[in-house]
């Protein structure tokens, strides 16, 4: 399987997230990619190679131009207003409040922030750029024919939405890829979201779409992030009725029932006929996770790969989240070589 990685993946290293009442060392680092390459490399997955340039107009079929615009300035002009730490939003449009884009940046911050954990620094707009040109890339080696091909994504995506950020996330890089392969042909692209936490970007981009369909399996919003999005009712709306499935599921989820989700998720695909497949592919799943719930062990990385294998689809992998940094690489691979086991 072809792997596309970036080492600009590196210009998104902030010094702090907002966890648990204090600023620590973001769980989302620089680390995590270079494992994962190194995995990859190990086990001899296949070639690696770097993105191409897309330039701005897949980013656009998903994003608003302002938000757009709103990311390429944000550390420029947090730094210009004299503020001395990173920059993180601290008043948001609440329940009742006008709901209009501030002059201020940390108005800004507040309008455009879906959660408050992802301080901005220098650098990361470039890297959420070359993170949606390696899923972008990879997408379309897809396009081209190839049966699977991996984005070693970083910063992950799955929690921006059109006009949000936050949950670490800046661009949809999944969606990003879904819409390119719309574009180049694919008449339906489903997108299948494995991660532990909801992928409520991905979800609200695509919620009033037939021709995109959105799986999540996840932790219930009502136990975890991101809360306000992923429950079982949200199901679609418009044409795109019926076009969203969520399974939530609790505090503890082994792999025995998370394997049950997952038959389920993938019957609604079968049954969608999808042209191509895309897996938000986060690995928070994990036992080990520090931030996450779930209970499964490496082993059953291994087996979920080689049942999203047996579906037979084209199928693009978009790295998401995954904490558990000396497990990270292992569990990744685990997924992608149970794709290619079942595939042979
Ligand atoms: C913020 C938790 C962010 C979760 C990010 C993630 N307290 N999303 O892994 O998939
Ligand atoms: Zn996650």
């Amino acid at each position: 399987m072809l792997t596309v990685f970036s080492t600009d993946h590196l210009l998104r290293s902030p010094r702090t997230e907002l966890y648990g009442g204090e600023l620590v060392r973001p769980h989302e680092s620089p680390q995590r990619a270079q494992i994962v390459l190194e995995r990859v490399l190990a086990q001899r997955l296949g070639e690696v190679i770097a993105p191409a340039d897309f330039g701005m107009a897949p980013l656009l079929r998903v994003h608003d131009p302002e938000y757009i615009e709103f990311l390429q300035q944000a550390w420029t002009d947090w730094v210009a207003a004299g503020n001395r730490g990173e920059a993180i939003p601290d008043c948001w449009p609440a329940r009742r409040m006008a709901q209009r884009r501030p002059h201020s940046i940390t108005g800004k911050l507040g309008y455009y922030a879906m959660a408050g954990e992802s301080s901005i620094s220098q650098g990361t707009w470039e890297a959420a750029g070359a993170a949606a040109a390696v899923a972008l890339t990879a997408a379309s080696g897809i396009k081209n024919g190839a049966r699977a091909a991996f984005a070693l994504c970083r910063p992950p995506g799955h929690h921006a939405a059109r006009d949000l950020y936050g949950g670490y996330c800046f661009l949809n890089n999944a969606a990003i890829a879904a819409q390119y392969l719309r574009d180049g042909g694919a008449a339906r692209v489903a997108i299948l979201d494995v991660d532990f936490h909801h992928g409520n970007g991905t979800q609200d981009i695509f919620y009033e779409r037939a021709d995109v369909l959105y799986v999540s399996l996840h932790g219930n919003p009502a136990d975890a992030f991101p809360y306000f999005s992923g429950y079982a009712d949200e199901t679609g709306a418009g044409d795109g009725d019926g076009f969203t499935l969520n399974l939530p599921l609790p505090p503890g989820t082994e792999f025995g029932v998370w394997q049950d989700a997952l038959r389920i998720a993938l019957a609604r695909i079968a049954q969608f006929r999808a042209d191509a497949l895309v897996v938000s592919l986060g690995v928070d799943t994990f036992a080990q996770d520090p931030i996450s719930f779930f209970r499964l062990q490496s082993q059953d990385f291994s087996t979920y790969g080689r049942m999203l294998g047996d579906c037979a689809l084209p199928t693009l992998f978009v790295l998401e989240g995954g904490y558990a940094v000396g497990e990270i690489g292992i569990n990744v691979v685990n997924v992608l070589s149970g794709f290619e086991e079942a595939q042979a």
